[in-house]
């Protein structure tokens, strides 16, 4: 059955790229963008049917939920780790006012399920860095992951005491050619751009900095099959997906490879410490075991696709 999508924070690096496959899935006259700017070029050439929503504004996201049947509400909005630490306040209020008004939505109005991303972020100093398993300690340091874990943690209180079908993932890094919106693992998608653009990259992490990733269509993949899964089968509401880990020193040589004057420099800055905090691998096993998550995409072959697709954009 045809299901009715409204999602939040659509213009998102994330966003801009979920919402026209969520478009050819389940018909666009389904798909309802939001977010707080006008409507963006992208979603005016595919021909998106987009409204402004400030999450903060739970009378406005009410009215959209109810004027358009919504079944299903994609809440992505959000100020992501380094933008974060810029301005906490402003993430507080996006990210936690945001979430309880979507969530508060959801009840009210007993929608099908409400889906909200969570990330590596969530996890912490204290978290097991390597391989780092579903359920274990989330003691985040960083407004965002704080947010993060309160996402997981309201999102689950409100399944087991209302009934509310709340589904998560912890979405590592994710790559693609779009621009990111702040972040720390933004390097992965910046060396593309830059190699093209200058054959250098001055990085923000340091060579070795190894964090969990995916590309694009991995992430795009895995939300689908989340927001379709059995409800019966999932024991758990908020899963670890990854595809591989990667620091910088990786991209080096294959990117040598189709650009050889490729030069990368290291200048470590404050999102250095937030990298540090976050697990350097990840166990998936349980998004694996309770709805079948298995990555498409590798290194080398997420790198053919960047090079290709950027290629064509510059
Ligand atoms: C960030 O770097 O803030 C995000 C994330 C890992 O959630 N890309």
């Amino acid at each position: 059955m045809t299901k009715r999508i409204l999602v939040t924070g659509s213009y998102g690096q994330i966003g801009q790229v979920l919402v026209p496959a969520l478009m050819d899935r389940y018909g666009k006259e389904n798909i309802i963008a939001t977010g707080r700017k006008k409507i963006p070029s992208v979603f005016k050439e595919k021909d998106v049917h987009y409204h402004r929503l400030d999450v903060r504004d739970l009378t406005q996201m009410q009215t959209l939920l109810v004027e358009h049947d919504i079944d299903i509400l994609i809440h992505n909005a959000s100020v992501l780790s380094a933008t974060g630490e810029k301005n906490p306040q402003l993430a507080h209020s996006i990210n936690f006012e945001g979430f309880y008004n979507a969530l508060e939505a959801t009840r009210m109005l007993n929608l099908e399920q409400l889906f909200a991303p969570s990330s590596i972020a969530a996890f912490g100093p204290s978290t097991p860095r390597e391989n780092t398993p579903n359920d274990v300690i989330t003691r985040p340091t960083t407004i965002y992951g704080i947010s993060k874990v309160y996402i997981e943690l309201m999102g689950e209180y409100y399944h087991q005491k209302y009934g509310l079908d709340f589904r998560s993932l912890r979405y590592p890094g994710v790559i693609s050619p779009e621009e990111p919106g702040g972040g720390t693992t933004d390097w992965a998608i910046w060396i593309f751009w830059e190699a093209l653009r200058n054959k250098k990259y001055t990085c923000f992490l340091k060579e070795d900095t190894s964090l969990p990733m995916m590309y694009m269509p991995d992430c795009i993949k895995s939300t689908i099959d989340l927001i379709e899964a059995d409800n019966s089968k999932l024991e758990h509401r908020s899963f670890n997906v990854t595809a591989f880990s990667l620091a910088p020193k990786d991209l080096v040589g294959p990117i040598k490879e189709a650009i050889p004057e490729f030069e990368i420099a290291y200048e470590p800055d404050f999102r250095q410490q937030i990298a540090e905090s976050w697990p350097a691998s990840i166990d998936d096993s349980v998004a694996r075991k309770e709805w079948g998550w298995k990555p498409d995409y590798d290194i080398p072959a997420m790198t053919k696709d960047m090079l290709e697709k950027i290629s064509k954009m510059i």
